[in-house]
């Protein structure tokens, strides 16, 4: 049964970083252990926003820094209206791949579009929704970019230039920062998980945050992920015995 209450959590990074195999990973544990979870990414996630997702990230698509910016938000208050609201209004846990943070670090330090009018548009698109947490996961960028390359075919954001990159991966990191989330509360809180190692570990680190923080929810879930990895993985992120819940 799940608890009244549902929780918003995001995963984050630049591209490459793992975030996508961590979704599906969280997601598939957390299901596991018998917990609601729906899992969905952006731009994506409802049959409007796949629409969006194809225009965006088609490489033919031309489209203008504010278009794009628009789009983006699109698919987001969609994704809100049709998914997000309704899960978390049932008492789901909502585990999606990018939210916000990626539109002020890829529109905002990527193309330069100003910070206020993409505050402003996205107060429309979530309606003042706020994730609980968002794991941004950490990777050196020249690791991430293999990784991504590695897989061959590029999409239209991914074919930007490594400064458009080098812009966006300093973005994810000063939004690590106390000031930087006090300035932009409706991002909510934003902790990094250092990504670079076995994509096992990762997960364990995952869910320790998760365990941390909500430590009633997620226990039983870290628990089995901790117990299905090596002992060095298991004792590199330990599962609290008990630590203080977030409200
Ligand atoms: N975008 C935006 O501009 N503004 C917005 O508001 C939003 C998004 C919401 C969405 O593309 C694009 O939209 C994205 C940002 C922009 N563009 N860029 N660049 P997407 O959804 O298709 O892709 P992505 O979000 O960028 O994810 P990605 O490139 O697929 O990376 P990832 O999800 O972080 O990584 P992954 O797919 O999980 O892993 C990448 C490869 O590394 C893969 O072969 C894995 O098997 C491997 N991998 C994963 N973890 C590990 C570990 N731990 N070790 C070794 N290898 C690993």
């Amino acid at each position: 049964m799940s608890p009244a209450t549902g929780l918003f959590l995001v995963l984050e990074g630049g591209e490459g970083v793992g975030k996508t195999t961590q979704w599906q990973r969280l997601g598939d544990t957390l299901r596991a252990v018998g917990l609601d979870v729906v899992a969905v990414r952006e731009p994506g996630g409802t049959p409007a926003g796949d629409h969006i997702r194809s225009l965006l990230l088609d490489p033919s698509s031309s489209l203008a820094h504010a278009t794009e910016a628009l789009l983006f938000a699109a698919s987001r208050a969609q994704l809100l209206h049709d998914v997000v609201e309704p899960a978390l209004a049932r008492g789901a846990v909502v585990l999606v791949d990018r939210f916000l943070l990626s539109t002020y670090a890829y529109q905002g330090a990527g193309r330069g579009l100003p910070m206020e009018s993409l505050r402003r548009v996205n107060a429309l698109a979530t309606g003042g929704r706020t994730p609980d947490l968002t794991l941004l996961l950490a990777v050196p960028l020249a690791t991430a970019q293999a990784r991504a390359a590695a897989r061959g075919v590029m999409d239209r954001m991914e074919q930007e230039t490594a400064a458009f990159h080098e812009r966006v991966s300093a973005a994810f990191t000063e939004a690590l920062s106390p000031d930087w989330q006090a300035q932009h509360p409706e991002v909510g809180p934003v902790v990094a998980v250092d990504a670079d190692s076995a994509v096992d570990a990762v997960t364990v680190r995952c869910l320790a945050q998760l365990v941390q923080r909500w430590p009633e929810r997620f226990r039983d879930a870290a628990r089995a992920a901790s117990g299905a990895l090596t002992g060095a993985a298991t004792s590199d992120t330990p599962v609290p015995p008990s630590a203080p819940a977030m409200p």
